[in-house]
């Protein structure tokens, strides 16, 4: 056996001393370097990632997003060239847009069967390199190169790596040439050990003076977008909000859980009408927080606290903000909360408030039930969607992490779930078709605990469904994975009449774009030997979902295709 030391070393002991767990990958045969160091690493008995074979480019860069969600840790994507990174678009633009960081690479050939000292396949002549692979991905990067060279390729991944969860954290691509890979390489004399980014606090400056306004306020009333998404900065919110007894809404766009919902200062998602009392609004995590942008929530101030205030990512921002604090956002909160704490609170007055806002919790809640209530009082014929929800909020353990990919029902469950705990919430960024794959890649980092995928058939569709139930199996992984099911694209339908309500599409009910007559959702795990069950009786529901959790819990995915009434 021959110990080839090349550029496929150079990338795998890159991603070791970047601490990267996992590489997800959906091969290509540029990749035979790093499989050789792969194979090297078993052999040899070395620590060192683990490498995960998709069967779609898509599925790895969701996992990659999935797992990183869950530990904070950035992962690595090898997928194949030009085509299979075109593949992956989708999946790098959702993490770009969760500012999700990760390093994925692709590779062509540069001398195409030219030199005569290097036979390269002849696959690489004739269409499959394109030339500047980069290019089809760099607005929906952080930052994508080229790798220039041999030389440069060890230390140009562990840049990218570093790069890549430093603030804006994003995905960042390497385009690395197939001969970059074969060519010999010697490990650097001076290696060192990576540390992950450090934590970037807000200037004790900054934090005195929100300290002070937050300690005047009267009114002073939370806004938490994305606040849950680092467990420090929920628990550090929920010890504010204690504190000083302030409410807390969640953002009416929350793609995580930022605050817990049975807590007696808990307002709910997008209760906005708070806000135009309020004297101080802080916007925790804010991305997309006022609809219209233009229109400010409220008189108060607005302090925005956020690592990343201004997403490049996004085209148009409108947050009325009339103060920052800059930096982690945990960190933010923890000072914020010491800050109370050295100061002189007046007691009674924060007395008053929590009395006020648990009234308000416990009136919120009572509505809540009302409508669930009534969801499933129907006429015994349809599941309502709601009482589809209120069905998995009773069944489902109490530490189930939710990952929602339906469209039409996702404010309603938003509402109506019980999110009691950090990161028992999730919803993706991006195009539909990347549930599973972030189902599979939390579910990768918390193998423990049950994973929940609520997704719209339509929404269902554009995932990579088969791939997907194949990396379930392949890896151990099972989730559970509800198909909120109405027969329709139904946004599509909504938006239509939307811009006409009277046209001509309404008034002869023909609906183009919106019907979906799709396959027995429930029957593609059969592939795999998976549970899955068709419901349309609402008094089968509970048992059907009590036996596909049974099912989760004995190792195997279950699909719930859930026919509803809307
Ligand atoms: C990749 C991608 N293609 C198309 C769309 C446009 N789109 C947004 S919502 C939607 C309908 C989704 O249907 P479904 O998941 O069944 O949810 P429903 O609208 O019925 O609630 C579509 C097609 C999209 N968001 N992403």
């Amino acid at each position: 056996m021959k110990n080839y030391v090349d550029g496929g070393e150079a990338i795998l002991e890159a991603f070791r001393k970047l601490k990267i767990d996992y590489i997800l990958s959906s091969p290509g045969s540029e990749w035979s370097p790093v499989w050789e160091a792969l194979v090297r690493q078993k052999l040899g008995n070395r620590n060192g990632p683990a490498y995960i074979d998709c069967w779609h480019e898509t599925l790895a860069v969701n996992m990659a997003t999935g797992y990183t969600l869950m530990t904070g840790r950035p992962q690595a994507v090898l997928v194949h060239a030009g085509v299979g990174l075109l593949q992956a678009g989708m999946g790098i633009h959702g993490a770009l847009q969760a500012e999700v960081p990760m390093v994925v690479m692709s590779g062509e050939s540069h001398t195409l069967g030219e030199n005569p000292e290097l036979d390269i396949e002849p696959q690489w002549y004739g269409g499959l390199s394109v030339g500047g692979t980069e290019r089809f991905v760099d607005n929906i990067t952080k930052w994508s190169r080229q790798v220039t060279s041999p030389h440069t390729l060890y230390e140009t991944v562990i840049r990218a790596g570093e790069m890549a969860q430093r603030t804006p954290m994003g995905p960042i691509y390497l385009n690395v040439a197939l001969e970059h890979m074969l060519h010999d390489w010697s490990p650097p004399a001076n290696d060192r050990d990576v540390p992950f980014a450090p934590r970037v606090q807000a200037h004790p400056s900054e934090v005195e003076k929100v300290a002070g306004l937050l300690l005047k306020a009267k009114n002073p009333i939370v806004v938490a977008e994305h606040a849950g998404r680092d467990p420090a900065a929920f628990q550090a919110l929920v010890e504010l909000a204690d504190l000083l007894a302030v409410p807390v809404t969640w953002g009416r766009a929350a793609n995580y859980a930022n605050f817990p919902t049975d807590h007696p200062l808990y307002l709910g998602v997008a209760s906005y009408d708070h806000l135009k009392d309020a004297d101080l609004i802080l916007l925790v995590g804010g991305r997309a927080p006022w609809y219209p942008p233009h229109v400010r929530p409220g008189r108060g101030k607005i302090v925005a606290i956020n690592d990343n205030q201004f997403k490049g990512h996004m085209i148009y921002q409108n947050l009325h903000a009339d103060l920052y604090l800059e930096g982690d956002i945990a960190a933010s909160l923890q000072a914020l909360a010491q800050a109370a704490r050295a100061a002189k609170v007046a007691a009674d007055a924060v007395k008053k408030r929590r009395e006020k806002w648990t009234a308000a919790h416990d009136t919120f809640v009572a509505g809540l039930k009302a409508e669930k209530v009534k969801a499933r009082s129907g006429n015994g014929k349809a599941i309502d969607p709601l009482a589809l929800i209120a069905t998995l909020g009773e069944v489902m353990p109490a530490d189930t992490i939710y990952v929602d990919e339906t469209i039409t029902h996702g404010q309603t469950l938003r509402q109506h779930l019980p999110f009691t705990a950090p990161q028992t919430f999730f919803r993706g960024f991006g195009g539909l078709g990347q549930g599973i794959g972030t189902a599979l890649g939390i579910k990768l980092a918390a193998r423990e605990r049950p994973v929940a995928l609520l997704v719209g058939d339509g929404g269902f569709l554009y995932n990579p469904v088969i791939q997907a139930l194949g990396a379930s199996k392949q890896h151990g992984l099972p989730i559970l994975i509800v198909v909120f099911n109405n027969r329709k694209y139904l946004a599509m339908e909504k938006g239509h009449i939307h811009h006409y309500p009277d046209g001509a599409a309404e008034s002869a009910r023909m609906h183009l774009g919106s019907r979906l007559d799709g396959p027995d959702y429930d029957a593609l795990g059969s592939h795999f030997g998976f549970h899955g069950e068709r419901v349309v009786e609402p008094g089968k529901l509970k048992a059907a979902l009590q036996t596909a959790m049974q099912k989760v819990q004995d190792g195997s995915t279950a699909i719930l295709n859930v026919l509803l009434s809307r």
